[in-house]
């Protein structure tokens, strides 16, 4: 038994040394100390030795194990040391290659324009607010004085939603919210989302709408004549002309249409303009006393000036886009154009 394992003892390590793999590792493994091993067998012999055999060769049996584990670790670690080498040399990256070039992301030009607009307002005094993009039927229509049966009520113009919801069709809720919550004096603008069953060369179903309201003892047309000159002159040029045209608002009485001298043709008449030397940027008015009794405000008391705009419409205008729809078909051959 003795001489059995110092043969087994040699065998396995001579085995050892032509190993390779993890594989042929791990079958070496069960030859010796599987259940049926070559190392397990003798030590199941044991049991059958003499009382006086039985030490020296239980000595000799567990330093043998203890040898070959070793020598089985050692061997372990080797083929993983080499498996690991093998792995990053074959995943080495070449550190001379020139690196890829970062993409910057930039404002939507939709949003540049925004920005450009709300910092015109904020330094004429106005502070902005926004609001929720679904609304009741309260806020978007009842409480601005448009009536149940308006055409801009239409299934066909507004998108509804559940128990009484809309998507908002102009940021005006949210200056009924702004009325209910301050006491006047009040001067904000307020940009944000809106959305119409609407699409063409000058419509998409979700638009940016900018508001603006002031309301304070005395509020003048001539005040909203002069903060409507200021800005369009701001985003146009100072040569920019203005035209009030009379107009029909149910929130604002009186209303006004606002256009401004083509800047294509210094209002001479072009194509852009169709001949006519102006183009519309704007609505606005002044605040209809109905709106201010459903805030519980006294007309009485105060009175208001309001004006409204699409930002995409502003963008077409500087940007010269003659269709506002490329603006949301996302096509970065375009996107990258501001
Ligand atoms: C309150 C009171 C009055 C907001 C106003 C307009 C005129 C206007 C246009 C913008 C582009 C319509 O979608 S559009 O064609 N808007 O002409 N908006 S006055 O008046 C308000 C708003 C809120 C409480």
């Amino acid at each position: 038994m003795k001489a059995e394992l110092e043969a087994i003892k040699t065998e396995a390590l001579q085995a050892l040394k032509g190993v390779e793999t993890l594989d042929a590792l791990e079958s070496l493994r069960i030859t010796y100390f599987g259940r049926r091993g070559k190392l397990t067998d003798v030590m199941k012999g044991m049991g059958k030795l003499s009382k006086e055999e039985r030490p020296e060769i239980g000595k000799l049996a567990n330093e043998v194990r203890a040898t070959l584990t070793e020598a089985f670790d050692s061997v372990t670690e080797r083929l993983h040391r080499q498996q690991r080498e093998q792995q990053l040399a074959a995943e080495s990256v070449d550190i001379t290659l020139p690196g890829r070039k970062p993409t910057y992301g930039k404002a939507h030009p939709v949003m540049q324009i925004l920005e450009r607009i709300e910092v015109v307002f904020r330094q004429m005094g106005f502070d902005v607010v926004i609001g929720p993009d679904v609304e009741t039927e309260y806020y978007n229509f009842d409480a601005l004085n448009t009536p149940a049966d308006h055409p801009a009520r239409d299934l066909h113009d507004t998108f509804y939603l559940t128990d009484g919801h809309l998507l908002r069709t102009h940021t005006s809720p949210v200056q009924i919210r702004a009325m209910e919550n301050q006491k006047p004096p009040l001067r904000i603008i307020v940009p944000g989302k809106c959305y119409r069953v609407d699409y063409d060369v000058s419509h998409t179903p979700m638009f940016h709408h900018v508001e603006g309201l002031l309301v304070d003892k005395r509020a003048t047309f001539s005040e909203l004549k002069g903060v409507l000159t200021s800005f369009a002159r701001q985003m146009f040029g100072d040569q920019t002309q203005m035209r009030f045209r009379p107009h029909f608002f149910p929130f604002t009485e009186p209303s006004a249409e606002v256009d401004i001298s083509c800047a294509v043709c210094q209002g001479k008449g072009c194509r852009s303009c169709g001949g006519t030397g102006w183009v519309e940027i704007l609505g606005a008015g002044a605040v209809d006393p109905a709106v201010f009794e459903a805030v519980n405000y006294d007309p009485d008391e105060v009175t208001g000036f309001a004006f409204g705009m699409g930002v995409e419409r502003i963008a077409s205008l500087l940007f010269r886009i003659p269709d506002i729809r490329i603006f949301y078909e996302n096509d970065l051959r375009f996107l990258r154009q501001f």
